[in-house]
């Protein structure tokens, strides 16, 4: 349905080239071999030293990269013929001041890997819903048969960087890149074929100075737009049209309620396409192995992209009933006493908070709290009007309790992260749903969501 795009004209030659890599985390890692493989001459360098930068140092040395931990050479990497930059890394990180200082510029990791594949690309952004919609989207199309990799922001070790794709033995057909503002910020050449924006909301502004730059990082998928693009977008949604502006290419929208515009909807609790202009069925809410409304919404979002991959409606149902909850989000992990444990430690921003509260119709009591991120807690209090009790935790307790105060009963709890599970568990009726969606990052307690999302599952196995 979508058709392909013409070959680039310009071809990106690194044999022999000084690539200087920024990161040793998994971005930069995959970069650097990358590079590597194409024959530049690479220099890695992180500020950090600890064992983790230092082992996948030793790891590109060995590959004949030249590794430094500990700091970056400037005047280097101001040298070099091509600079490519992990994700995690703020511009105003003085390596990347001093560039910009010179007038210099920069890539992303996949921007490098996008360079060095000639099949078809969908690229998947958003604020949230990213890698539920990524991961099923790619079950689809290779439940399907297509030739399809997955890679990006995926994270979690559920895919790979993007630069690990394209040195795969067998190059796919189709890339499913999943992709971050700050990865889209530093893009250059990068143009999908199917371009997909599941939702957006503030977030990540602990990195950005304000949501405004946050959006014009995502509009950045806009970027390289041809007619050729088809763009799968949340109908209705006026800060996404903003970001699209008047990019070329057909756009094709989804929509949880059945609305005129909209080719992807649920129509008498089926998950419904129209692509055509005739309705086809593909599956019944309640068969979809995936929990809750939003998810029913990701469900339709990837599947109205498969569809215009050249899925057909009939491959889609199948494809719909056998997949599977990712780990972190809306994860059910355990059933205790009548009261259902749902781990959704995926959700570090407010709005992904809201939307896992409106997709439950069971009692909640609501796990929240962690790092504070700076985002306004307000959001949250029409959404915690239908909880039965809040607890709130961590590093983002203090304030969380004085902004949400008065609209639930809350339980502050200054304690550790398993005195917070069993307030919440104590406040547990049977027929509850305990659900850990807590948004905002873990880092005040832990390395990361998933160590978090983990700690609650074995809590719901220990007992208090
Ligand atoms: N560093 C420097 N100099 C600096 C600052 C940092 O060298 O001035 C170093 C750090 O010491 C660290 C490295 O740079 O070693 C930074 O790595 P990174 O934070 O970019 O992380 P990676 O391990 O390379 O992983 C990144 C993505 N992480 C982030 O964007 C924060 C991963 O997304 C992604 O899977 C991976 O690239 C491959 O594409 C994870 C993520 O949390 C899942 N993403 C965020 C999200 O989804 O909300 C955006």
């Amino acid at each position: 349905m979508v058709r392909k795009k013409e070959p680039p004209a310009k071809r990106f030659d690194l044999d022999g080239a000084d690539v200087a890599v920024i990161g040793l985390g998994a971005s930069g890692r995959a970069a650097a071999r990358l590079a590597l493989a194409k024959g530049g001459k690479v220099y890695v360098s992180d500020l950090h030293a600890d064992a983790q930068t230092t082992d996948g140092g030793a790891e590109l040395r060995a590959l004949g990269a030249d590794v430094e931990w500990g700091g970056h050479d400037i005047e280097r990497v101001a040298g070099s013929d091509l600079v490519v930059v992990s994700p995690g890394i703020p511009t105003g990180a003085p390596v990347l001041r001093a560039l910009t200082d010179r007038g210099l510029g920069w890539i992303s990791e996949p921007e490098l890997a996008v360079r060095y594949f000639s099949g078809q690309l969908i690229a998947v952004t958003g604020t949230n819903g990213k890698t539920t919609t990524s991961v099923l989207l790619q079950h689809l199309m290779a439940s399907a048969g297509r030739s399809v990799s997955l890679g990006g922001n995926v994270g979690g070790g559920l895919a790979p960087a993007a630069s690990d794709l394209v040195l795969d033995e067998t190059p796919a057909e189709w890339w499913i890149l999943e992709l971050s503002s700050f990865q889209l910020g530093a893009i250059d050449t990068l143009r999908p074929d199917i371009g997909i924006v599941t939702n957006l909301s503030p977030d990540h502004l602990d990195y950005y100075d304000s949501v405004q730059a946050y959006y014009a990082d995502k509009a950045r998928l806009f970027l390289n737009a041809d007619d050729h693009v088809g763009w799968v977008l949340p109908a209705g949604d006026d800060a996404v049209e903003r970001l699209a502006g008047d990019a070329p290419g057909h756009r094709f929208y989804f929509c949880h309620e059945p609305d005129p515009g909209s080719q992807a909807f649920v129509r008498d609790s089926t998950l419904t396409l129209s692509v055509d202009g005739v309705e086809e069925a593909l599956v019944r809410v309640d068969e979809l192995p995936l929990l809750g409304r939003h998810n029913h919404v990701n469900a339709l979002t990837a599947a109205l992209a498969a569809r215009l991959a050249g899925v057909d409606a009939r491959e889609l149902g199948v494809g719909l009933r056998s997949a599977e909850p990712l780990p972190h989000r809306m994860a059910p992990v355990a059933d205790v006493d009548g009261v259902l444990w749902v781990n959704d430690s995926k959700a570090t921003n407010v709005a992904a908070t809201v939307s896992a509260l409106q997709s439950l119709e069971r009692p909640v009591v609501l796990l929240l709290g962690g790092k504070d991120k700076d985002e306004e807690y307000a959001p949250l209090r029409s959404a915690l009007a239908s909880v039965r009790a809040a607890v709130v935790y961590g590093a983002a307790g203090p304030r969380m309790a004085r902004e949400l105060d008065g609209v639930v009963p809350m339980i502050r709890v200054d304690g550790t992260f398993a005195d917070a599970v069993d307030a919440g568990r104590a406040a547990c009726e049977p027929g509850d749903i305990l659900l850990l969606s807590p948004a905002c990052s873990s880092f005040d307690m832990f390395s990361n969501y998933e160590e978090r999302g983990r700690r609650f599952a074995e809590l719901a196995e220990s007992g208090p």
